[in-house]
């Protein structure tokens, strides 16, 4: 039995469901004595340092879990729940951690995107259990700004590199903690788990250890989900976003069935994208939420939903903020949510007033759930000019004028799934949010999307250069080699499609496997 300690935010669903796939039960610690009585805790942590230490104290926990530290059980930690076992982080300077380990936890000090999101290997550093099975090459899943730095080098268990090395997994008897995701990182995480429920391994340093670690290139399947005429919902695609043919809404397969079958095909990540949600409130739409429940039963990899994120009074006068919204996702088995048209209208506010208010859907679920849990998802369309100065907005000289020859562009957001063009730019709307706090972009385009033309390389390295987040590119992809060209020609950290996926144009195997050599992938 796992005794699991859940302090309230984060997508604890996967983690449990993780654990059950493997034949092992689950308890929920509820109270202090849950805790001091576990026969193995495992404690999964996302977020913020400094909330979450607030709610460990609130609820009466930090004496329990030093009690059950000190205990000689078995204790895992994943990603916060491993950095909280240091004194304290820089994300929370007045925050003191557990301070079980000797060092503190401070922000990635590089000229690489950061968050840091992604599969990464590690090398292991002393003789483990965890490890127990696999090559040693494996690459595993890891979202966060901040690492650890260990004051002793004898409780560090594997490093990862990302502009230099840092500790992603730390082992003091049967103390251990990974800053990744073994719950997100397939079936080799699965193997980490099962190594912490059996406890029976053999210590041993895997056999093809790296010297050096790389960071993959995502391939990430988007399911566009719907409901179509006849009321069910269907996994649809547009065509530079219509999705009806003939008057109906395309049907391309069942969302839980196609999540199913990326993950097997080795998706580094799927994303639903409920397009309609900008009309229908996500928390009356109870299939979507259904949707993300059963997938990820059976799908360890991340999950982004997005789609109708924002503050809402339904049709009873009764109000939901978008934080409240986000987190039944999250409780649902969500890892991250997109937001799109609320984006637009919380920069367009902060570009009037040049102030903060914290109380943005931005803000408040990055305070909550940390930086990395908000992708910002942008809709542009190119709009052509003569010269740069026929507009406010920045433009780009385009390779690619339109049919009058104008050979100048600047990127318009839209909102409501494309139907609204607004006065500000994607390049703008993009340096907004991360200065908002959001962690990652899902750059779409429209005039590109399900066209198979490959992806807009002029739009994604302009919001590229703007940003230190990272970046998604999205639309347009009809073969391999576009995704080798996005990689190639703007280094943005991964791409994302959907009509050749559902077409079976090509597999995400067949991507991966052209990519072989060019760039780092997950194998
Ligand atoms: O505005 O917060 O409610 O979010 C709505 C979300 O739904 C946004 O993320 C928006 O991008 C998305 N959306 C709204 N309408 C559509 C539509 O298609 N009519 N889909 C839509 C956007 C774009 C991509 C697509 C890629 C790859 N889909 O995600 O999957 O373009 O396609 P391809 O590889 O086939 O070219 P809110």
């Amino acid at each position: 039995m796992i005794t699991l300690l859940d302090y309230g935010a984060g997508n604890v669903r996967s983690v449990i469901n993780a654990i059950e796939k493997l034949g092992e039960r689950v308890t929920v610690a509820a109270t202090a004595q849950d805790i001091i009585s576990a026969e193995k805790l495992l404690f999964p942590g996302v977020g913020c340092f400094g909330s979450m230490m607030r709610t460990l104290r609130g609820n009466g926990f930090v004496e329990p879990l030093l009690s059950y530290l000190g205990s000689g059980r078995p204790f895992l930690g994943i990603c916060l729940g491993m950095q909280v076992l240091f004194e304290g982080s820089e994300e929370a300077p007045g925050e003191a951690g557990l301070g079980i380990l000797p060092g503190r936890v401070q922000r990635f000090k590089t000229d690489l995107a950061v968050p840091h999101i992604g599969w990464n290997g590690v090398r292991v550093h002393q003789p483990t259990d965890l490890f127990s099975g696999l090559a040693g090459d494996e690459k595993f899943y890891f979202v966060h700004a901040y690492h650890a730095v260990s004051d002793d080098p004898a409780v560090v268990l594997t490093t990862t590199d990302y502009g230099y090395p840092f500790v992603s997994a730390v082992q003091k008897g049967p103390i251990q903690g990974t800053q990744f995701h073994p719950e997100k990182s397939g079936s080799v995480g699965l193997s980490v788990l099962e190594n912490f429920i059996h406890q029976d391994r053999r210590a041993s340093i895997p056999p093809q250890n790296p010297t050096q670690t790389r960071l993959a290139k995502r391939i990430i399947a988007c399911l566009d989900v719907r409901s179509n005429d006849q009321g069910d919902l269907v996994v649809t695609k547009g065509d530079r976003y219509d999705v009806r043919e003939a008057g109906r809404v395309r049907n391309l397969g069942k969302p839980v069935e196609l999540a199913g079958r990326y993950f097997a095909e080795g998706a580094d990540e799927v994303t639903f994208l409920n397009i309609t949600g900008f009309r229908d409130f996500p928390l009356e739409d109870l299939p979507m939420i259904q949707v993300l429940r059963q997938t990820s039963q059976n799908v360890f990899v991340p999950l982004t939903i997005g789609g109708g994120i924002r503050d809402f009074t339904d049709r009873n006068g009764r109000s939901y903020t978008a934080l409240e919204v986000a987190a039944e996702y999250f409780r649902s088995g969500a890892d991250k949510v997109s937001i799109g048209s609320d984006a637009v209208y919380v920069a367009e506010a902060y570009l009037r007033t040049g102030r903060k208010t914290g109380r943005s859907a931005i803000e408040q679920i990055a305070e909550v759930y940390g930086n990395q849990a908000v992708v910002i998802s942008i809709d542009p369309r190119r709009v052509y000019v003569d010269s740069p100065d026929q507009t406010v907005h920045p433009t780009v000289a385009t390779d690619t004028p339109d049919a009058e020859g104008r050979r100048y562009c600047w990127f318009q957001c839209t909102v409501k799934g494309g139907r609204e063009g607004r006065e500000l730019d994607a390049v703008t709307l993009a340096r907004v949010c991360q200065e908002l706090g959001a962690g990652e972009i899902l750059l779409n385009c429209i005039d590109r999307d399900g066209t198979n033309s490959g992806f807009d390389i002029e739009l994604i390295r302009a919001v590229k250069a703007a940003v230190r987040i990272p970046v998604i590119a999205s639309s347009g992809a009809g073969c391999a080699g576009h995704f080798a060209e996005v990689f190639q020609q703007t280094g943005v950290e991964s791409a994302l499609a959907a009509g050749i996926f559902h077409r079976g144009v090509v597999s995400i195997a067949a991507v991966k496997s052209h990519l072989n050599g060019l760039v780092e992938v997950r194998r």
